[in-house]
């Protein structure tokens, strides 16, 4: 990941986890178009290279992210946005194949909650406050907000989240179960996560990672012959025969992800 960004920052933490952050600390990380242009492509790089396992999203200890660029969006109009389908590449995270985990600390709002719900796992330091106050600028969530949330934490809540614009703490989006837990040091607890998935099977994550998101969109009978089918795939892997041999030769599994 040589490339140098203006809004992101980009390292590895350790060689099979990409680690991503939001830097536009003077804005809280709000997101512009600029902004997602390079995080679209640090995610894709991240994606497609063989050495990562997983990738952690973060932004700052004040802000994962203040929402979308309301500096950007004040003076668009709809012939605007609708011609030039603004916000269609702004949830490009969710077509990764690889496991991302958000570090949230300090705001998540708007498209910044938004942006945190495409993640497959969300971290949440005590600081973390989450919500969807699009409400107070007269308009409603655009990247997903209003139906992630719906199937994360059920109708009334999120209906409460998006007509009042209220936030809600880290503690309380622990309870409704929209987040994984609350923890201190999130980032650091996010990439020990994502370090311990990328020293499993990659096949097998990817595959757990399909399963999983298929369960939004298909009917409980369908979903359960998609992960049948998608479990009986997995005895074509290496990666099956060494965990389970490994298993009975009580030693550690070496996965070539093959
Ligand atoms: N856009 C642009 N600039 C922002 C944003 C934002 N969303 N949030 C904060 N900033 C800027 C402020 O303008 C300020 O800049 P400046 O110093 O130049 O005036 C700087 O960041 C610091 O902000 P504050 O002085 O306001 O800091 P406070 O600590 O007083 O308040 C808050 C922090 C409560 C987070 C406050 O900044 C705030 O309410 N921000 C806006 C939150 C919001 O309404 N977000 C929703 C935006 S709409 C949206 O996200 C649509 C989603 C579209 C889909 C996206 C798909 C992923």
């Amino acid at each position: 990941m040589s490339t140098q960004y203006e809004h992101i920052l980009t390292s590895r933490p350790n060689p099979s986890v990409a680690l991503i952050t939001l830097n536009r600390p003077k804005a809280l990380n709000a997101l512009s178009t600029p902004l997602f242009l390079e995080l679209n492509k640090a995610l894709f790089e991240a994606d497609a290279d063989q050495a990562i396992g997983a990738i952690v999203l973060t932004g700052s200890e004040k802000a994962f992210a203040a929402g979308a660029d309301i500096k950007e969006m004040k003076d668009k109009e709809f012939s605007d946005v609708y011609k030039n389908n603004f916000l269609a590449n702004w949830g490009e995270l969710s077509r990764l194949r690889k496991p991302v985990i958000a570090a949230v600390s300090g705001y998540a709002l708007g498209g910044g909650c938004e942006l945190a719900l495409m993640c497959d796992i969300i971290l949440a330091s005590p600081t973390a406050k989450f919500g969807q106050p699009e409400i107070n600028l007269g308009v409603i969530p655009g990247g997903g907000g209003s139906q992630r949330l719906v199937r994360a934490i059920g109708k009334s809540r999120a209906m409460e989240l998006v007509l009042t614009g209220r936030m809600v703490s880290a503690q309380e989006a622990d309870q409704w179960g929209m987040i994984s837990r609350v923890t201190d040091n999130v980032v650091e607890e996010a990439v020990k996560m994502a370090t311990e998935i990328s020293s499993k099977g990659q096949i097998a994550i990817q595959a757990g990672k399909e399963v999983v998101n298929a369960a939004y969109e298909l009917t409980l009978a369908e979903g359960l012959r998609f992960e049948r089918r998608t479990f009986h795939g997995l005895f074509a892997t290496k990666d099956q025969e060494e965990g389970m041999t490994a298993f009975v030769e009580k030693r550690k599994a070496n996965f070539t992800h093959l």
